[in-house]
């Protein structure tokens, strides 16, 4: 085990919006300031034009504490916030990991090194948990509060589907700097609080391993919630149009697998035709639908998946899995020749894109692709 001490700490941005937080954003800053008073942390606070004067407080501070920065703009909601703040700490600030948190106290500052310690780890996610063991909302939320969190989770866990997480609306996390350029926030397009889940959705799809730590979220003491009807129609919108886009990219994969027999057996018959030998037609189909299967996925299925860092590791197995397709492809279609002698070789050659087929799905599901696994 390497000693902690030893390992040099990742520069972290703290990415903090404001919307009238003036009442609680300077304690903040100085909480954070005090908790973690490395040079290698930053504190980022995107103010909207808050009329209440949060950002003068935030200007007062970083004369003292140069690790304070402010990024100013229009209000266009939490999640529009989000992505500028993110986008400024990856590109200006160097951060090589983000924590995002609310200003209102609701999160524990102390909390952010349980997660900067998960993402140490190896996590790529780590997520301050209301709704894991251990975890809990404040007891003085309102009923009516609670079933808006609540519902608001089960929505995006059951409708988007992001089981795997068990409090998908948690605004507190820390993110390796990779993971959020491998997702390319600035894709984000909500714009209010439905960003968590809309990041989340992204995290989960692009096979971070997301975990989960337990918090206990405190209500604000100071200032008033921001949560509004827009954000509720948004978020409610949003679940349903990642549903959508789940079953979207499903069939364009099987749009995809179909049109790779066609190249399959439409290029055996014509190698046939050509005079080749069956045996040696046969992988050369095999491998030339596998190719037009990885470009049209690549570049049509999930051409919003960036192919880097991570991605590179998944192209890696990707061709192994593909050889290991190819192997029975090809077995089977030999097997079923010597069994068969009389059957149509292009029969044969079609019997052989189903068993390839399982496997490929398996191995690529749940090795290639596969989602991020959250555990507590
Ligand atoms: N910059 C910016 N920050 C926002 C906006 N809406 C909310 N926030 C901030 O996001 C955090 C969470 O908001 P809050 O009102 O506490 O939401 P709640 O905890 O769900 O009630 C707080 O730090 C807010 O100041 C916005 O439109 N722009
Ligand atoms: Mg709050």
């Amino acid at each position: 085990m390497k000693d902690a001490s030893q390992v040099t700490a990742p520069r972290v941005c703290f990415v903090i919006p404001t919307y009238n937080e003036a009442p609680n954003v300077s304690l903040l800053l100085a909480r954070l300031a005090s908790d973690y008073p490395g040079e290698e942390t930053s504190f980022l606070i995107v103010d909207d034009e808050s009329p209440d004067g949060t950002a003068d407080r935030v200007r007062e501070f970083a004369k003292r504490d140069s690790r304070v920065h402010l990024l100013e703009g229009k209000r266009r909601g939490l999640g529009a916030a989000y992505v500028r703040g993110i986008s400024h700490a990856l590109d200006s600030l160097g951060a090589e990991v983000v924590v995002q948190m609310d200003a209102d106290f609701s999160h524990d500052p102390a909390d952010a090194k349980k997660l900067l310690a998960r993402l140490a780890n190896g996590a790529d996610a780590a997520i301050g948990s209301r709704y894991i063991s251990g975890g809990a909302v404040d007891r003085d939320w309102s009923v009516g509060r609670r079933l808006l969190s609540r519902g608001g989770n089960y929505l995006a866990r059951r409708i988007a589907g992001l089981v795997t997480v068990h409090d998908c609306t948690s605004g507190f996390k820390a993110i390796s700097a990779a993971s959020l350029r491998e997702i390319d926030v600035k894709r984000i397009r909500v714009q209010g609080y439905a960003f968590q889940i809309a990041l989340l959705h992204r995290l989960i799809e692009s096979g971070a391993r997301i975990v989960e730590e337990p918090i206990y979220f405190r209500d604000r003491e100071r200032g008033q919630t921001k949560l509004g009807i827009r954000d509720l129609i948004e978020f409610f919108y949003s679940v349903w149009w990642m549903r959508v886009a789940g079953y979207k990219t499903f069939l364009k994969f099987s749009l995809v697998g179909l049109s790779g027999v066609l190249v399959n057996l439409g290029s055996f018959q014509l190698a046939l035709g050509l005079g080749v030998h069956k045996f040696l037609a046969s992988p050369i189909a095999i491998e030339l639908s596998i190719i037009s299967n990885f470009l049209l996925n690549n570049y049509w299925t999930f051409a919003d998946r960036a192919m880097t860092g991570r991605g590179r590791i998944r192209g890696l197995k990707y061709n192994l899995v593909s050889l290991t397709t190819l192997a029975l492809s090809y077995a089977t279609f030999v097997l079923l020749s010597m069994l068969f002698p009389d059957a149509a070789p292009v029969v044969l050659q079609g019997c052989g894109i189903i068993p390839a087929t399982i496997c490929n799905y398996l191995l690529n599901s749940y090795w290639t692709f596969r989602a991020g696994e959250p555990e507590s």
